[in-house]
């Protein structure tokens, strides 16, 4: 097991369509172990395996509290085969776009088809954070970022600051906390 850099927009590979799992063997279940334990150290309750440069549709997650047992998840070609005609608003994050929260709305509920680490087709019907995580997840394998729902006023201001702070070799600060008013966003 090892724990895998987590790619930061702007990298261009986080806009790749990923490839469909043909065959879960081995390479499959080391990368799945290597994305649980990023995931888990990042902290972060999702993890598409892009966000660690792999193209390949397999998704993890965690959605226990920290009070609980682990609750580890795994979803290998994810697909919507149902979404709802009403819609939850709920205010995501993503480990590839540190410090940076916004409300998206998306359907509240889901139905979603996917091979479980057997290989055995299973779905499953999700509403609450499981739908929000699951349609944030499936997005990444589509190569879509929640900031794509957003605004593009702030969407671009968000790349903005990270390709600056690549360039510089910086952390990107929160937007909160940047006191410059010309990036004031609101
Ligand atoms: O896909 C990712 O980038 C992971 C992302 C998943 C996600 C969060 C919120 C709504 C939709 C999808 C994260 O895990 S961001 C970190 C986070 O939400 C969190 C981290 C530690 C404890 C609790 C939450
Ligand atoms: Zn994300």
């Amino acid at each position: 097991m090892a724990k895998r850099d987590i790619l930061i927009i702007p990298d261009t590979r986080l806009r790749l369509k990923s490839e469909p799992v043909a065959t879960i063997g081995k390479d499959v279940r080391a990368l799945v172990d290597d994305m649980f334990e990023t995931m888990y150290a990042a902290p972060g309750i999702g993890l598409a395996a892009i966000q660690i440069g792999v193209p390949w549709r397999v998704v993890t997650m965690d959605l226990a509290r920290n009070d609980e047992p682990k609750a580890p998840q795994v979803f290998i070609n994810p697909e919507v085969t149902w979404t709802s005609d009403d819609t939850a608003t709920y205010e995501e994050g993503c480990l590839s776009i540190p410090e940076y929260y916004e409300e998206v709305a998306r359907p509240k509920s889901v139905k979603v088809r996917y091979l479980d680490i057997e290989g055995k087709e299973q779905e499953i019907a999700a509403d609450g954070l499981l739908a929000t995580c699951l349609q944030h997840e499936i997005d990444h394998t589509n190569g879509v970022l929640f900031i794509d729902y957003i605004s593009k006023l702030k969407r671009d201001m968000i790349v903005r600051k990270f390709k600056k702070a690549q360039k510089r070799g910086e952390p990107v600060k929160p937007l909160s906390e940047d006191k410059e008013p010309s990036h004031h966003i609101g």
